[in-house]
């Protein structure tokens, strides 16, 4: 069965003034329906085709550039739209908080460790919260498409939050103001996803 883009839970202007609407639209549009049409070119009629997108990324052949890059792009932005939303931000409560700051010793230094993973991954890619089994958080990046799941990206565990720091995602309003692009994501995270994630693959 194809991969379906998924649909955005908010509108294209819903993240204004932190992620302009012109951004957002051609970043799903464009950007992840490229993706995701790439990704069902690249499994059709082989044995991947009725897997899982999270069954492909942790069995795959890293040799597989095209299942690799758009596997994990198709994977990527499911989750990103997915953690973020308008009227969100703050700082997470409960299990999650507290997994934080056992973690990190603070939300603060959390935000200071996850800012630095998004501004120092050079080139394209990602930064990612990862959950391990027993509820161990940790932060790590990844070049271009390539994401926790995979086999030997250094970087492990199962990723909950995810900010794609690709140009193609700040550059309209940002320009090459990275930092200020990941300090206005903090504004939109969407911390009850989050949680969720965590509980559901700690
Ligand atoms: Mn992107």
């Amino acid at each position: 069965m194809a991969f379906e883009l998924p649909k955005l839970p908010y509108a294209y202007d819903a993240l204004e003034p932190h992620i302009d609407a012109r951004t957002m639209e051609i970043h799903h549009t464009k950007h992840h329906n490229g993706y995701t049409t790439k990704l069902n070119s690249a499994i059709a009629g082989t044995d991947l085709e009725n897997k899982s997108i999270n069954d492909i990324l942790a069995s795959l052949d890293m040799s597989n550039g095209a299942v690799r890059n758009n596997g994990g792009g198709f994977f990527n932005h499911s989750l990103f739209w997915s953690i973020m939303s308008p009227n969100a931000g703050g700082s997470p409560s409960g299990e999650l908080a507290q997994a934080i700051t056992d973690a990190f010793g603070s939300f603060e230094e959390f935000k200071n460790k996850f800012s630095a993973a998004a501004g120092t991954r050079f080139g394209s890619g990602w930064a990612w919260l990862c959950v391990h089994p027993g509820g161990k958080l940790d932060i790590c990046s990844t070049p271009n498409q390539d994401n926790p799941l995979m086999p030997n990206v250094g970087c492990g565990g199962h990723p909950i939050l995810g900010l794609d720091v690709w140009e193609h995602a700040y550059y309209l309003n940002y320009q090459n103001r990275r930092p200020d692009y990941v300090n206005a994501f903090f504004n939109v995270i969407n911390w009850d996803k989050v949680a969720e994630l965590y509980l559901k693959n700690k």
